[in-house]
């Protein structure tokens, strides 16, 4: 019998499986909907040409034993629809426009685009508070823009510009807001987790401890290859532990950069992990705006009510290579054709019009006005001074000695008042 080793594991064939022919103790119960979505291991355009289901949610025990949590079609009034359209637009129309600078040699660095992906923020993120607080990834401008950071200084900041978010020093994977509690981009994966669900428990401190009126909520996007790192699991834990004002919102996109979701992780339904920590997990097609945004309401609403994070997985689809530099030549063209066919914002349209909720001319200049929106964006950030040569030392903490060094280029510890009320150095 041949012996089992990593290297048998790469060169061996995997077999055809779906997601569901593994024995799952606790969620094989009868109440329990029958889960599917669009791309299982068996039917995944990958390996064959089957036309997969339409999606709906599925419900984890937790959220069938007594919330809303679920996904009827929402019920939109004009103007709602009107601007889930435009941040669609803005979203998507300001990355197309990354693209052209990218390749004109205006952003430096790599660039990771959302297309395709905008039903969840936009979903999400616009039934937010200003003081709600968001926590990106590096796939993170269109995030920054639903929370109302302006596409000028979204803009400014890929161009390295001092009037960009973050006065340039970040760049394309760090975008920050503290007006609008955009805590950033993230370029290590994973990494702004444990930041959010802090932010969540400031949330919780300020209301249970200090008594102030704070019922702020914290939104933390990640994709699916992150949901295999540790501080997903630590952070489900304690958001559950302490019942903290946080949704979990994984954008499975299907891939993390040539890594198929479905290759890389023991069970690839990522909602189903909330249960584990007693959590609700809900599943979503994240390309219709209006079923990730019910989930969304719901979520959002038992975070401001005090009862606790949730697990929202939305399944997307990146339209773009990983990044500008990724030729995108792993993936198989059936797969992004199927996608393709699926593009949130022109079925978001077709809805807005067969609902009469709105009319093609309506369309038409929202889309002018981004358009005229972004060009004014490109044509500030062009024009913005780069950041003065002595800002390069500023938020640097490391120096041979140890001790950072200050705004004037100096080591920290050669200030005469630097150890000034602390212990002899
Ligand atoms: C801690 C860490 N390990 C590895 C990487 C390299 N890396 C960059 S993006 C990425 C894939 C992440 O995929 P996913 O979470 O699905 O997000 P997506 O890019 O699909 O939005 C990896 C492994 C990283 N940035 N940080
Ligand atoms: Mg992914």
């Amino acid at each position: 019998m041949e012996s089992f080793s990593v290297a048998n594991l790469a060169v061996v064939p995997q077999p055809a499986a779906t997601f569901f022919d593994r024995p799952c103790s606790f969620l094989t119960g009868s109440h329990l909907k029958a889960p599917f979505r669009s791309i299982t291991k068996s039917n995944s355009p990958i390996s064959s040409s089957a036309i997969p289901k339409p999606i709906r949610a599925v419900f984890s025990e937790v959220v069938a034993a007594g919330s809303n949590l679920g996904c009827q079609q929402e019920m939109i009034t004009r103007e709602e629809g009107l601007i889930i359209y435009e941040d669609m637009i803005l979203g998507r129309t300001f990355e197309d426009m990354c693209a052209q600078m990218y390749y004109r040699g205006k952003m430096f660095g790599f660039v990771h685009l959302y297309n395709g992906q905008e039903a969840v923020s936009t979903g999400f993120i616009k039934l937010l508070k200003q003081q709600d607080c968001v926590v990106s990834t590096y796939r993170d401008h269109v995030h920054a823009l639903s929370k109302g950071v302006t596409a000028r200084s979204v803009m400014a900041e890929l161009f390295g510009k001092a009037t960009g978010c973050c006065r340039g020093q970040g760049g394309s994977m760090h975008m920050f807001s503290k007006e609008f509690n955009m805590l950033g981009g993230f370029a290590f994966i994973g990494e702004g987790i444990p930041v959010a669900t802090g932010a969540a428990f400031t949330s919780k401190y300020k209301r249970e401890v200090l008594k102030e009126p704070c019922d702020d909520v914290t939104l933390a996007f990640f994709g699916d290859g992150t949901c295999n790192n540790g501080q997903f699991f630590e952070c489900l834990n304690m958001a559950v532990l302490w019942k903290l004002p946080i949704v979990f919102v994984v954008e499975n996109n299907l891939w993390a950069i040539g890594m198929s979701h479905l290759r890389s992780t023991s069970d690839p339904e990522i909602w189903k992990k909330g249960a584990a920590f007693g959590m609700p997990g809900v599943h979503v097609d994240g390309m219709d705006v209006l079923k990730v945004r019910e989930v969304a309401k719901e979520a959002i609403s038992r975070a401001r009510r005090g009862d606790g994070p949730t697990l929202v997985e939305c399944e997307t689809y990146r339209f773009r290579g990983h990044s500008l530099a990724d030729p995108d030549e792993l993936r198989n063209p059936d797969e992004k054709a199927h996608y393709a066919a699926r593009d949130p914002i022109v079925a978001f349209k077709k809805y807005l019009i067969e609902k009469n909720l709105a009319k093609e001319s309506d369309l038409k200049s929202i889309e002018k006005k981004i358009d005229e929106l972004i060009d004014d964006a490109v044509e500030f950030a062009e024009a913005s001074p780069v950041p003065p040569r002595s800002q390069l030392l500023e938020n640097v903490f490391a120096d041979p000695k140890g001790f950072g060094i200050g705004p004037d280029g100096k080591y920290r510890c050669e200030d005469p008042g630097f150890t000034q009320g602390t212990a002899q150095v």
